[in-house]
């Protein structure tokens, strides 16, 4: 993508949704690099249709559209957002991620914001029965990642590498705030989590994507 002056990006768009985490990471990556975004919201997530999508095949959200070019998925529409920053910053992706528990972090985050996707849409889209072993086994699995993150985040965080941000603490973060705005398991019992995100969302790029439903105009 070619770089514009003054970080005006006016055709860069972001297609999501206001109540969702991966889009959230997005988001919180255009601002806190100073990339202009519009924002395109999806209101109908049942929906099977491609263009509702912003022509993702996999119908997932987010979707980043420049013209006619889409770019598919939180990570790569970050690394196109840091490409196209008014300003180089010092960005910390996985692969600058030095030790393995760091990398299981990593892991950790994304698996743990798979099942957040698993366990809202199944159960609070489609209503899906919550005793379900699809959705037991899920929950429990997300359970146990939260306790192993919580119980080594202080570490991990430390052990980063000098950064004005990083993907595992915004995703981080998106994935913290969105257990408590979906109230799918407790936050309650992982207090490094609770805190991490607390300090995190007093950023400007936190307090300006808080997870909310989107609307439909004239609904
Ligand atoms: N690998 C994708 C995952 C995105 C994802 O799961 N997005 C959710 C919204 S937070 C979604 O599209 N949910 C609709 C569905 O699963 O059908 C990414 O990194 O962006």
């Amino acid at each position: 993508m070619s770089r514009k002056v003054e970080g005006v990006h006016p055709a860069l768009r972001i297609t999501g949704r206001s109540s969702s985490h991966f889009t959230r990471l997005a988001r919180v990556f255009a601002q806190e690099l100073g990339v202009v975004c519009e924002f395109a919201p999806v209101y109908d997530l049942a929906s099977l249709d491609m263009r509702d999508y912003a022509g993702n095949p996999a119908l997932k959200l987010p979707v980043l559209t420049r013209g006619g070019v889409a770019v598919f998925g939180a990570e790569n529409i970050c690394r196109v957002l840091a490409e196209s920053a008014p300003q180089p910053r010092r960005v910390v992706w996985p692969e600058d991620l030095r030790d393995v528990q760091a990398r299981n972090t990593q892991e950790l985050v994304w698996h743990a914001m798979q099942a957040q996707v698993q366990l809202g849409f199944g159960t609070q889209v489609a209503r899906l029965p919550a005793d379900s072993i699809y959705f037991v086994k899920a929950a429990a699995g997300l359970r146990n990642a939260l306790a192993w993150l919580d119980e080594r985040l202080p570490t991990v965080i430390d052990a980063l590498p000098p950064r004005d941000l990083s993907l595992l603490e915004v995703a981080l973060f998106c994935l913290v705030e969105h257990l408590a705005f979906r109230a799918t398991v407790p936050l309650a019992p992982y207090g490094h989590l609770v805190a991490f995100a607390r300090e995190f969302g007093r950023r400007d790029s936190a307090r300006s994507t808080a997870y909310l439903f989107d609307v439909p105009p004239g609904s």
